[in-house]
């Protein structure tokens, strides 16, 4: 990325509190990231219920993934949005192949930034992440927001539906409202889930 282009990025982070960078990740760094988490994943005892598709610490599972958090190319594009030296928190993945695993609108914490790498193809049918943007500067307006909670947003006129490539990887504030809902298709929607948040 010339300074250019990383200029016009930040003006668009800080105005809506969240951007999309196109094909940041290779495939090949894709199938690696999938075979390493699907060999973490199959390990763990099976979960039911609400948000057992969400497998945080990852990073604290293997050090591949906690390179990932700590030294993978996101890392110094999260740090030019945020004009400080993002404070890794956990890496986790969202795994979404059920009509009820949606994600209600919420924010995440007060403070620093998240990144969110698709891994496969996701859209409005497959429960792609959807945001508010400018959100984050209006924090008082959506405080009562929580995941486990529905909460009808997708009239409001500054919601963005962010549909999203393998590779492509979406940066956002934590207090930029978002959600993800219902996957009608029922293929596997993964999204490796990078928290910079400090001690929260
Ligand atoms: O991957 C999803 O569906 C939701 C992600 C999310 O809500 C988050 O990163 O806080």
């Amino acid at each position: 990325m010339n300074k250019v282009e990383a200029t016009k990025l930040k003006e668009a982070f800080d105005q809506d509190g969240v951007v999309v960078i196109r094909n940041l990740i290779t495939q090949q760094q894709l199938d690696e990231i999938c075979e390493k988490a699907e060999m973490l994943t199959r390990k763990l005892p099976k979960r039911s219920g609400k948000f057992s598709n969400v497998i945080k610490g990852l990073d604290r599972m293997d050090v591949y993934f906690n390179d990932l958090l700590c030294k993978g190319p996101q890392v110094a594009i999260l740090e030019m949005l945020l004009g400080k030296k993002p404070e890794p928190t956990t890496a986790s993945i969202f795994t979404k192949d059920k009509h009820s695993q949606e994600v209600h609108p919420h924010s995440d914490a007060m403070k620093g930034g998240v990144v969110w790498l698709a891994i496969d193809e996701t859209n409005i049918e497959n429960g792609c992440l959807q945001f508010l943007k400018g959100s984050d500067q209006r924090e008082a307006e959506f405080v009562h927001l929580t995941a486990s909670e529905p909460n009808d947003l997708s009239c409001h006129p500054d919601r963005f539906e962010c549909a999203m490539d393998p590779g492509d990887t979406v940066f956002f504030r934590p207090t930029t409202v978002h959600w993800s809902g219902p996957n009608h298709e029922g293929s596997i929607r993964r999204g490796l889930n990078f928290f910079y948040v400090g001690n929260p």
